[in-house]
């Protein structure tokens, strides 16, 4: 469903047993050598979600204090390529963001059931692509803003486990948050004891 010009939702794209295979890969990321953990504002404020990039040592997230001296693991190319299958289930395969898509980077957000993400705009990429949001685990509700404010006009949205969101076009600038997990909402058969994780993909459009 396209609920905004270029922002398509696509429920349950990944099987269960395509939701534990990327859950088992996430606790491993999730373990080192950079660890989840809580980003550090720039005034000081913890983020309550905890994170773990892949591919990028956290510079386009000036947000995520660097791990000490260590690099974030590389971007495995199986990620790049379910981005890119991402982007072809939402646009078409012939689409030119379909085409050109190749994800360098990847931010795996872990909430607890208190966790909560603001209203923001992704603006730290130097890229237009689109990004692709996977969310695992326990439901949420998805606030999806206008490109003007971090107000209102907004549009909520449920994302459950094994979805797909693609936020490209017009949509790649909109102001957007979390501002509630529904805890107890996962599958017990997907394994994971209670929280969401959410992995977007992204081009950062960077040269080095
Ligand atoms: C709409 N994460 O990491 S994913 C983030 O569920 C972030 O963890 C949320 O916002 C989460 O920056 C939302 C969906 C999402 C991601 C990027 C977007 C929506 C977006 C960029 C532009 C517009
Ligand atoms: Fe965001």
């Amino acid at each position: 469903a396209e609920i905004a010009p270029g922002a398509v939702h696509v429920p349950g794209w990944l099987s269960l047993q395509q939701q534990r295979e990327l859950l088992e890969r996430c606790r491993e990321w999730a373990r080192g050598p950079v660890p989840l953990r809580h980003a550090v504002l720039p005034g000081g404020g913890r983020m309550s979600v905890r994170s773990v990039t892949l591919g990028w040592d956290w510079e386009p997230y000036r947000y995520v204090r660097t791990g000490e001296g260590k690099r974030a693991l590389d971007m495995p190319p199986w990620l790049t390529g379910m981005g890119r299958r991402a982007v072809a289930e939402a646009y078409g395969p012939d689409s030119p963001d379909a085409r050109a898509y190749r994800p360098d980077t990847a931010l795996v957000n872990f909430y607890d059931a208190t966790a909560r993400m603001g209203m923001h705009q992704d603006r730290d990429e130097f890229s237009a692509a689109p990004i692709v949001s996977l969310s695992l685990g326990d439901a949420c509700v998805f606030r999806f803003g206008n490109t003007e404010t971090r107000s209102a006009p907004y549009r909520d949205v449920e994302l459950r486990s094994g979805d797909l969101f693609v936020f490209g076009g017009p949509s790649r600038w909109a102001f957007h948050g979390v501002p509630r997990i529904r805890p107890g909402t996962g599958d017990p058969e997907l394994g994971m004891k209670g929280g969401r994780l959410n992995i977007t993909l992204r081009m950062t459009g960077r040269t080095a």
